[in-house]
């Protein structure tokens, strides 16, 4: 006779009651989430799972088996951070509807025209071309008809397979969706869903996937406390410098942006608020970096080597991506060379605002 197995609503595991320090753990023989699921439901105490469950490689191939549409979940704040490497080989021929989230987060003014078209752009650039966009805000309270809109669209009698890197908001937009059902844990640490967690709806299923590329993840070096300063739920308000001579932006202790400036810059912050940043002179940086840093948000528990980039600025506005804290825009002539600790991934961007 075979035991009945369980699965966890929450993120997917299977349930199990025989070891406490692995996945899937409850005491209860009768439980529908396992014991993190449940302390992270119940007490927002978070416990990083052990390793991945299912590997990135693995996952893609999964998904590429099944005969379903794709919903790309994509973070619009993060949108390079969302972006995954090889996408268009790994899921070739897929029906993929891209869908935003978190647009709240960008400046009201930007207009819906501007934020497809940007999308369009990106994907464009990884040879991605997706049937739909759907942008949807503020946790799914806007845009899910949209999303449903799109599903009759495309779906044409398949399942519907919602997907993206970790931390894109998949579980909250299906948990926005579906807002009658018991809902998937979610958490402000990438990696909460951790199996396929299929949902059936209508007549056909949609499945919650694990985030893709969640390895050596940012925000799993940091403390809960900075991580939900990393995770806002409000517009973040850009914040305008005017500098000229040779200028350094310092963002907590994990970055130094040295820009030498032709005749003046301008230099739009879009960073969550609580994340520190100071101006100086570039002289002047390394002392305060030595001096005053520490404890600046973000910041790693222990110091580590800063990794130096020179960096050609190609377009007349560029963007300085901080991955998974923000992106700092900047106008007019000038060279950038960035320092940063080594978690702490930069790159540089045409503007896309
Ligand atoms: N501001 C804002 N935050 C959001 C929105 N949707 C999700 N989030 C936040 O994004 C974080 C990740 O959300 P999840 O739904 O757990 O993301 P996920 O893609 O399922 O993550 P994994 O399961 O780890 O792959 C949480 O802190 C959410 O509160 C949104 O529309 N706006
Ligand atoms: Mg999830």
């Amino acid at each position: 006779m075979t035991e009945n197995v369980h699965f966890c609503q929450g993120c997917g595991v299977q349930l199990q009651s025989d070891d406490p320090n692995n996945k899937g753990y409850t005491p209860k023989s009768d439980a529908v989430l396992c014991k993190r699921c449940y302390r992270l439901t119940h007490y927002g105490d978070y416990q990083q799972p052990v390793t991945q469950l299912i590997e990135t490689e693995t996952l893609l191939k999964k998904l590429s088996s099944m005969d379903a549409l794709f919903l790309w979940v994509i973070d619009l704040f993060h949108l390079e951070e969302s972006m995954i490497d090889g996408l268009i080989r790994h899921l070739p021929q897929k029906d993929i509807i891209v869908v935003a989230t978190k647009r709240e987060l960008l400046p009201a003014t930007l207009s819906q025209h501007k934020i497809t078209s940007m999308i369009q752009q990106r994907c464009k650039t990884s040879n991605i071309v997706p049937k739909g966009i759907v942008v949807v805000s503020d946790f799914g309270k806007d845009g899910t008809a949209d999303v449903f809109k799109a599903m009759d669209i495309f779906r044409n009698n398949r399942d519907v397979v919602v997907f993206g890197v970790a931390n894109a908001g998949k579980s909250t937009l299906i948990n926005a969706l579906f807002p009658n059902r018991l809902p998937i844990t979610v958490s402000q640490f990438p990696g909460t869903t951790i199996d396929l967690i299929p949902i059936a709806q209508r007549g056909y299923t949609i499945y919650d996937t694990p985030g893709i590329e969640m390895r050596n993840h940012f925000l799993n070096h940091l403390s809960s406390d900075q991580v939900k300063i990393l995770q806002p739920k409000t517009s973040i308000r850009p914040i305008v410098y005017q500098m000229s001579g040779k200028q350094t932006l310092i963002i907590g202790q994990s970055a130094m942006i040295h820009i030498d400036i032709k005749d003046e810059v301008s230099a739009v912050l879009y960073l969550p608020e609580g994340v520190d940043v100071h101006r100086t002179k570039s002289e002047n940086a390394q002392s305060y970096w030595d001096k005053h840093t520490s404890g600046k948000v973000p910041y790693l528990q222990k110091r580590v080597e800063l990794v130096s980039h020179t960096w050609k600025k190609q377009d007349a506005k560029t963007d300085i991506v901080l991955m998974y804290i923000g992106f700092i825009s900047i106008l007019g002539e000038c060279t950038i060379k960035t320092q940063a600790i080594e978690p702490c991934e930069i790159f540089v961007r045409k503007a896309v605002i």
